[in-house]
């Protein structure tokens, strides 16, 4: 028995992680491969300042949900205790061939597809040990905490919302975000959660010669960039109830990638915040549009008993 047995399990922070594998090239880690001269410096500078709130905080597990597992029936989560190999980005093989080590925390992930079950959810444990950790964990857990010496949990994203509609996909990432929070309560453990998504999604169709020559990264559609400045708007402003009513409609008009659950996912196991999320940093990867956000639900006590973030 851990001594965090016998004490109530805590989401203790949570943030809007986006995934695009040129941060990490960007970034020159050991375990890519390709090299770069940097780029997207706002972005990444988002994540470093993320990365620094999270060093001062104590958790046993980060906890993911990727639009890049897609699984057609149902939401699936990793239950094999180690992988180990490379993970090559389908679209950009020459900026993302990264040598992954991991480790998952088994014993939540079965707990969260337990509770998932009992919000009437479609759910499968994969135990496949040859399976490939798709990049949108990898990336956003190494731009998040790149020590790589915490257990992970990482949870597919269904076709829901294609299949049905946004609403029903929605309604079901709610229920997922809820069966996460109540899980993570009954295990008696500390966790981050990871929601690794990008907000307005339109990508540019031609790759400039050298990826990070940052003359050629702007912004794709002002349109889609209006979106995104109202979506973090609301966050800033703790209103995650408005983000949720409007996102059907979010991921209708700026194709955004919140069309794989992610960050409802997020929002529900947080409980809808109502306390302003920090965004670190916002900017585009080939016109998508990213934010790096964080929540940590101790600044709702810290608001309500008047003092400071
Ligand atoms: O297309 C995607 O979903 C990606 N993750 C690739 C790159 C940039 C996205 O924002
Ligand atoms: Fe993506």
């Amino acid at each position: 028995m851990s001594d965090r047995d016998h004490k109530k399990g805590e989401i203790v922070a949570g943030a809007l992680a986006p995934h695009p594998p040129h941060l990490v090239y960007a970034q020159n880690p050991p375990q890519n491969e390709p090299r770069s001269e940097g780029g997207w410096e706002v972005l990444r500078w988002g994540y470093e300042r993320l990365r620094r709130n999270w060093s001062k905080l104590d958790y046993d597990v980060i906890v993911v949900h990727s639009p890049h597992w897609k699984t057609r029936c149902g939401t699936h989560f990793l239950g094999v205790e180690h992988f180990a190999s490379k993970s090559v980005d389908p679209i950009f093989p020459h900026l993302f061939r990264y040598t992954y080590d991991l480790k998952v925390d088994v014993e939540l992930s079965e707990l969260i597809c337990a509770e998932a079950e009992a919000e009437g959810l479609e759910t499968q444990m994969m135990r496949n040990p040859d399976f490939r950790v798709d990049y949108g964990t990898i990336t956003a857990c190494h731009l998040s905490h790149p020590e790589w010496n915490k257990p992970i949990v990482c949870i597919s994203s269904n076709q829901a919302y294609f299949d049905f509609s946004n609403e029903v996909g929605e309604a079901r990432m709610l229920a997922l975000g809820r069966a996460t929070a109540r899980a993570i309560e009954n295990s008696g453990k500390r966790a981050v959660l990871l929601a690794s998504c990008s907000l307005s999604h339109r990508h540019f169709t031609k790759e400039p010669e050298t990826p990070e020559d940052m003359k050629h990264e702007h912004v794709y559609h002002n349109g889609q960039y209006l979106w995104d400045m109202k979506i973090l708007n609301l966050i800033k402003e703790g209103k995650c109830q408005e983000v949720l009513d409007i996102m059907p409609d979010f991921i209708e008009q700026a194709m955004a990638e919140t069309k794989d659950g992610s960050l409802t996912w997020l929002m529900g196991a947080l409980g809808v915040p109502d306390y302003p999320g920090e965004v670190h940093g916002y900017g585009s990867v080939i016109g998508t549009g990213n934010a790096v956000v964080e929540w940590n639900p101790a600044w709702k006590s810290a608001l309500n008993n008047g003092g400071v973030q």
